[in-house]
């Protein structure tokens, strides 16, 4: 049975309490859904561990939103991978375009943090993405080659089946992003498929998840799932209300 991810970063935007609330009724949900649905949630740090306890014994996995690359030392305000490994995280969302534009993180930099996740044992969720300048100029397929292939430096074939990738056009992004259309998203992600295989070859290459995010929307998402190749839905706003996120995992 092929799997189709399916997950949720929360962003900034749940607290403990509410995230507890949500988490319980997923994990509800979760016993009901088609089995082939890899279901993830990424809260905020401060809910990792009392959610971590509440998933205990449940299919949905836990990621979070951001690490160091370093084991320890003098970084204030930074997490690192010791920490969130102490946890039990399933999976690290590295370079989503919000900490690109904000917090001006680079491909060389979510290189080390995904060596950093991969030593762990944790799963890196790579986010790559093209800006709206970049596509209106044409080359977002060159801009996305050169994320992937600085993103997953030195990352080898057998380290390489544990990575996902993620889609993420900033410009479809948020509250005033503009949902792609589907078939753009589909040839974009055979565009990236086609680089994977000729980074890792045909089987590795071919198996690595490749997730679309970027405005899912209930109106939406049946297209982006049916393109060749998108393997999992990356879903911010319409998966943090349960009512519009029990729809999207009901139809699947
Ligand atoms: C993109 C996405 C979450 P939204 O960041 O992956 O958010 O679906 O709200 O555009």
């Amino acid at each position: 049975m092929t799997k189709v991810w399916i997950g949720t970063n929360w962003k900034m935007t749940k607290t403990i309490s509410e995230g507890l609330a949500y988490t319980r009724e997923l994990k509800k949900l979760a016993e009901s859904i088609t089995p082939n649905i890899e279901l993830f949630i990424i809260p905020s740090f401060t809910s990792l561990l009392p959610i971590r306890e509440e998933l205990s014994g449940s299919r949905i996995k836990l990621g979070a939103q951001n690490m160091h690359w370093e084991d320890r030392g003098a970084y204030t305000g930074e997490i690192s991978p010791r920490m969130l490994d102490e946890i039990g995280i399933d999976l690290i969302e590295l370079g989503h375009s919000e900490r690109r534009q904000y917090y001006n993180e680079n491909d060389v930099d979510i290189n080390k943090k995904v060596h950093a996740a991969l030593k762990y044992g944790m799963r890196p969720l790579v986010c790559i993405g093209e800006s709206i300048d970049q596509k209106n100029n044409g080359i977002s397929k060159e801009v996305l080659a050169a994320q992937l292939k600085v993103c997953l430096k030195n990352v080898t074939t057998e380290q390489a089946q544990h990575v996902l990738i993620a889609y993420e056009p900033v410009w479809a992004i948020g509250e005033r992003g503009i949902p792609a259309e589907a078939d753009y998203v589909g040839e974009i992600h055979s565009f990236l498929r086609k680089n994977l295989v000729d980074l890792y070859g045909e089987k590795v290459g071919q198996e690595i998840p490749l997730l679309y995010g970027g405005s899912v929307r209930l109106d939406n998402f049946l297209n982006y799932i049916q393109q060749t190749n998108v393997n999992g839905l990356f879903v911010g706003r319409t998966a943090w209300n349960m009512e519009t996120f029990s729809v999207l995992l009901n139809e699947l």
